[in-house]
């Protein structure tokens, strides 16, 4: 049904308000209403900013304004080509929210002039859809993550649409290319709508786009094949675009609406064919088209400012200034520079606005994630290495509970690449299923539509979907393999620096943390090997801002508990687990590890024996495997030194190591000295690249006397004990690093040392004849040989 011409010329006035409020903010410091010829004096300095995605973005915010009033829709925005973040500006000043949320910039002539003013001004805004923006949860800067962010947002929000501008150029991106695949995933009985527009202005910055330069039919196959219903409103006439758009957005959100009702009565559990839109429009609609004697619009050269010498070129000035008047401002905007009747008509109410939407500020709406008492799942520890138990399974009962916890909220989900079961997590089988609402066959496992287990073989979608569930308040843990987690480096860099960006925006509240579980780690690929051996994520990690990371490495289970629940309960940061999922020795009973979890670094006071007096060595260790490695080394320390004097002390929280002053959860210099001494030998095991613990400790006193082992590349399938071995972190090495570095050691342990050296060949040439480890690396215990 045809919409009516008024409610189009509304949605009109809006369009060109929206377009005019974008160019002054790419352009203009001053006279922002005209009421004066345009001066060089008016224009900035220097022209930053996109204008070629900005008046599509412009056009489809003026259309969802319409149905968010006509059906009291609950939308939620996301802006792929977030470098059209003038547009968002603009559209959130004109409904209001831009001043509610930043007063000093009200809607009259003074809080237009400073919107156009601050636009990547210094001191002022980003130019993208940063932290700042209202009702944005999605930057769009680094392109790719539209898709998996408006999904993520959707999971659990039966009443949101989540309106996801995708740009052509992003859609060539691989992490976009799979997002379509996320209707597999979403069920209309628990799940809100994701609308995504593909936004077919046909090009890039530089070059066209494929999905605009093959046949329509060829694009509409494509998308269909994906499972999606594709919509095209194309041209350039504004009329008859408006009333495409409008009709189809009718339709379509007629269509999603019948879906979400025939699936929520109860009738149908099959994967519906849900619509989208391609919008075929000009890149840089509306702006100049021939600049210089060179096509503007409809081309690359509309990406960015598309007059580029307008304070030195009077033709150029000329030209911004015809440009910004073919709007007609005067019948946008009154006297006093506040938009009039006929533009803010258009305008939603209260948090319908879509920069006021609250799931864009998740922080602000958290509800309580009910976490179960650790203590029914931990693992019994009488004495230290008594007690055997995989880490991830013991982890994983408890998760068990915490979904179980969160059925009726439903604001908790796992995710993570078809591992869930492979790293040992899978008790939560017994309480949710994998999400899935494509074909189901005899034989498939625990898979079902509304599970709240996401398991895709894409890290990005993993990683974007996370991001849109805990941006928009809720709760999540995605678990990984260790080497494949570099997949997603860059996503986890943005998300660093939003959450950063985030913290100094008052309004903001922080979301429930990221946090990634690193499991399958390096020392235990034995199905694998190489290709699967990569500690180094954490190295990425640690390079960004101390306030929003922090990387914990649980020696044993009821470490890896207390780490869990203290990251599940976290906000505003990432969190980067590492935990084994292997069968190993447990060290500490619970209430032995929350305290040290707490403190983040502690001595091992039952593999200490330097008493009262000071140590002759200083173990430290961080990483499950390297810490039963320097528990081992301690016991045959014991055996052959026993007068040796040793200490252990034992890293879980990797952040302690650095200075008070760079990190908050950073030791003082004289508590590092208190635990590594000033003057001692330290043999450090640790679990990944050992240049980073001395990243991490240069300023300490005593880092010359720090001796790092940890992974240094050397990697294959063999035993698990070989893999130590060839990095020089297993217990011989060990020892002989100690009788090397302790003075006066060298001498007098030398059969000692001849020991660890035949020990070590003895091992290679059972390997090699056996296929695995010697029966007493295997079954090694700890034994308390204290004060033997
Ligand atoms: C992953 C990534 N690679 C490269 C860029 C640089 N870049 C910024 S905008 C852009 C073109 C985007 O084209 P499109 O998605 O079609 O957006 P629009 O045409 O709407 O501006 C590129 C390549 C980026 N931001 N992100
Ligand atoms: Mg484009």
């Amino acid at each position: 049904m045809p919409v009516a011409t008024e409610d189009l010329q509304r949605v009109h006035a809006w369009w060109r308000a929206a377009n005019y409020l974008s160019v002054g903010q790419i352009y203009l410091l001053d006279n922002p209403l005209l009421v004066e010829p345009l001066r060089p004096e008016h224009i900035k300095p220097r022209l930053l900013g996109h204008w070629g995605t900005t008046p599509g973005l412009n056009f489809i915010y003026a259309h969802l304004n319409r149905v968010i009033q006509a059906r009291s829709l609950r939308v939620l925005p996301v802006i792929g080509p977030g470098h059209g973040g003038p547009g968002i500006v603009a559209n959130t000043w004109l409904e209001g929210s831009y001043s509610e949320l930043y007063p000093e910039l009200p809607r009259n002539a003074e809080g237009m002039r400073r919107l156009f003013r601050q636009f990547s001004f210094p001191g002022g805004i980003p130019s993208h859809c940063a932290p700042d923006v209202p009702g944005s949860i999605h930057e769009g800067g680094e392109l790719g993550y539209s898709l998996a962010h408006a999904f993520g947002a959707a999971f659990d929000n039966p009443q949101l649409l989540v309106a996801c501008v995708v740009g052509d150029g992003e859609a060539e991106t691989g992490p976009l290319a799979t997002a379509w695949h996320s209707n597999k995933f979403l069920d209309p009985r628990h799940d809100g709508a994701v609308l995504p527009i593909l936004h077919l202005n046909g090009y890039k910055i530089a070059n066209p786009t494929i999905l605009a330069r093959i046949p329509r039919a060829e694009l509409e196959n494509l998308l269909m094949g994906y499972g999606w219903r594709p919509y095209f409103v194309a041209g350039d006439e504004p009329w008859s675009m408006h009333a495409q758009m409008a009709a189809t957005l009718e339709l379509i959100l007629d269509e999603i609406a019948s879906i979400q009702a025939r699936h929520r009565a109860g009738g149908e559990s099959t994967r519906s064919q849900w619509p989208m839109i391609v919008l075929e429009s000009p890149k840089g609609w509306t702006g100049p088209k021939v600049v210089d004697g060179v096509q503007i619009e409809g081309t690359w050269r509309a990406h960015q400012v598309p007059l580029a010498q307008v304070a030195e070129n009077p033709e150029h000035l000329r030209l911004l200034e015809a440009w910004m008047r073919s709007y007609r401002p005067e019948e946008l905007f009154d006297a006093g520079g506040t938009p009039r009747a006929a533009v803010l008509e258009l305008a939603p109410q209260g948090t319908l606005r879509m920069g006021l939407n609250p799931h864009a500020n998740g922080g602000a709406h958290v509800a309580p994630l009910e976490l179960p008492p650790l203590a029914d799942f931990q693992v019994a520890v009488e004495r230290p290495g008594q007690a055997t138990a995989e880490a991830t399974r013991v982890l994983g009962q408890w998760l068990r509970e915490v979904m179980r916890g969160s059925e009726a909220a439903r604001n908790f989900r796992l995710f993570g690449p078809d591992e869930t079961a492979s790293n040992r997590l899978d008790a939560v089988f017994e309480v949710t299923e994998r999400a899935w609402v494509a074909e189901r066959r005899a034989g498939d496992d625990h898979l079902a539509p509304g599970g709240r287990v996401m398991e895709v073989l894409s890290e990005h979608q993993c990683q974007g979907w996370l991001e849109g569930y805990l941006l928009t308040g809720r709760y999540g843990l995605f678990s990984c393999y260790e080497a494949f987690i570099h997949i997603v480096d860059s996503m986890f860099n943005q998300h660093a620096k939003w959450l950063e960006a985030a913290r100094r925006i008052p309004w903001r509240q922080p979301p429930p943390a990221l946090n990634i579980l690193l499991t399958s780690h390096v020392w235990r690929q034995d199905h694998n090997g190489f290709s699967h051996q990569d500690p180094g994520f954490i190295d990425l990690v640690v390079n960004k801002k101390a306030d929003v990371v922090r990387v914990y490495l649980p020696p044993d289970a009821n470490t890896l508990l207390c780490v869990a629940e203290h990251c599940l309960r976290s906000r505003g940061r990432v969190n980067v687990i590492v935990a084994g999922k292997n069968a190993e020795p447990q060290w500490l009973p619970l209430d032995a590890a929350a305290r040290h979890c707490e403190a983040g670094i502690g001595m091992f006071e039952f593999a200490s024996n330097d008493g009262e007096g000071s140590p002759d060595v200083v173990f430290g260790c961080a990483g499950d495997v390297p810490t039963l490695e320097t528990l081992a080394a301690v016991d045959l320390l014991r055996r052959h030194l026993p007068d040796l004097k040793v200490r252990v002390v034992n890293v879980v929280d990797l952040m302690t190591l650095q200075p008070r002053e760079e990190h908050p959860r950073g030791m003082s210099d004289s508590e590092f000295d208190a635990l590594f001494t000033t003057d001692r030998p330290v043999i450090f095991a640790y679990h990944g690249y050992p240049w980073l613990i001395h990243r991490l400790t240069y300023r300490r006193h005593n880092h010359e006397n720090l001796h790092v082992r940890g992974y240094k590349e050397e990697g294959t399938t063999t035993t698990p004990f070989d893999m130590v071995v060839r990095n020089d972190l297993d217990r011989f090495h060990l020892v002989i690093d100690v009788i090397d570095r302790v003075p006066g050691l060298g001498y007098r342990a030398a059969h000692v040392r001849q020991l660890m050296r035949d020990q070590l060949a003895r091992h290679h040439e059972y390997i090699c004849r056996v296929g695995e480890d010697l029966p007493e690396i295997r079954d090694w215990t700890w034994q308390s040989r204290r004060g033997a």
